[in-house]
């Protein structure tokens, strides 16, 4: 695809090469700067955050502003504690008028909860408002812009469970799980449903309790929209959501928020890297790129409202079952007459 030649992603892709650069760079900075001796990749400071996180939330005009929960720790910024019925968000101050860019989020999901009993996860946004806590994780519900979620629960699933449901096995998924929404204003996020109605698409990710560093990326390059995730620790990029025909408007705000109910977790962001990626438009594409003053997806169409399939009633379990004896039975008695006129025959046949 035309992003191969774009960016760290490639790079990144290649896992020599990346050990080398990372010697070479022999920096903390992490494998994030793959895109190092490439110029069309600039860092833009006020869209950034790193340790010692100064200019966070103090000051007269703080480049990232907190809210509720959320705390500044040494090793991080701590969106929400291990403890339940918590939110917080991290908001970048200053709006983003990059036509493309590049997020990079570090991230560290962590906390007592065993499988599946933790919750919610976090997500990152680029949005018209800020500072505006909300049900979806930790943010207003109806924002205007886009929302990139790391699902840690599986409520639907759960659901489904408690109400002894079948669920068809193309449906179910393996959480956490990353899901991307664009929203005009209109749209609900369904958080009983993990979002599902709603989604440009998502990918498994594990990334609870992990011992090694975990990433994600957002990639918005001439209205493309790319999501990778480095979570194995191996330093590579791994796709997860591709989009085309994403329409942002510029001018809208960074930020990260978090959410806990009756399950917790430690919510944390170790960096946030924005890079200005520089990348030619043909005289046709300028004129098709033109700004846009709402958030739209080309040629977008939701997923069906697929309802899991219903609970089988008494009476259809009865006819089935029933169905099922009549029909072998039936197959039995059809065996036992072929197999005789079998046997008669290959008698015959010896006499
Ligand atoms: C907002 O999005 C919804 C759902 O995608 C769409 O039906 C509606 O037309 C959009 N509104 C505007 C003003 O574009
Ligand atoms: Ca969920």
């Amino acid at each position: 695809g035309w992003w191969q030649r774009w960016g760290p992603g490639l790079a990144a892709r290649d896992g020599s090469k990346m050990l080398l650069l990372l010697l070479f760079l022999g920096s903390g900075q992490g494998p994030r700067h793959a895109g190092a001796g490439q110029t069309f990749e600039y860092l833009k400071r006020e869209h950034s955050l790193s340790k010692p996180y100064q200019g966070v939330g103090t000051g007269s005009s703080p480049l990232w502003n907190l809210l509720g929960s959320a705390m500044v720790m040494t090793q991080c910024i701590r969106l929400t504690p291990d403890v339940q019925s918590k939110q917080g968000a991290l908001w970048n101050r200053v709006p983003c008028f990059l036509r493309d860019w590049e997020l990079q989020v570090h991230f560290k999901i962590h906390g007592q909860g065993k499988k599946n009993l933790h919750g919610d996860g976090l997500a990152i946004w680029y949005t018209k408002d800020r500072m505006q806590p909300g049900p979806v994780f930790g943010n207003m519900d109806k924002f205007v812009g886009l929302g990139v979620f790391v699902d840690t629960y599986p409520n639907e699933e759960k659901q489904q469970e408690t109400q002894k449901r079948r669920y068809s096995p193309g449906v179910q998924r393996v959480f956490p799980y990353v899901s991307a929404m664009v929203n005009n204003g209109s749209l609900s996020y369904d958080h009983e449903r993990d979002g599902r109605p709603t989604e440009l698409g998502g990918c498994t990710a594990i990334v609870r309790n992990l011992n090694h560093d975990t990433f994600l990326v957002i990639r918005y390059v001439k209205r493309h929209l790319t999501i990778m995730m480095d979570i194995d620790g191996k330093h590579e990029w791994r796709d997860c959501i591709e989009v085309p025909g994403v329409r942002l408007p510029r001018g809208y705000y960074f930020g990260t928020s978090s959410i806990t109910g009756d399950l917790s977790d430690n919510h944390d962001v170790i960096s946030l890297k924005l890079f200005e990626l520089t990348v030619e438009r043909t005289p046709e594409e300028e004129k098709l790129h033109r700004d846009v003053f709402l958030p739209s997806v080309d040629n977008m169409k939701l997923p069906e409202m697929t309802a899991p399939l219903p609970p089988l009633s008494g009476l259809a379990l009865f006819l089935i079952v029933f169905f099922s004896l009549v029909f072998s039975v039936f197959a039995v008695v059809i065996g036992i007459i072929l197999y005789t006129k079998w046997q008669e025959q290959s008698r015959k046949r010896f006499y």
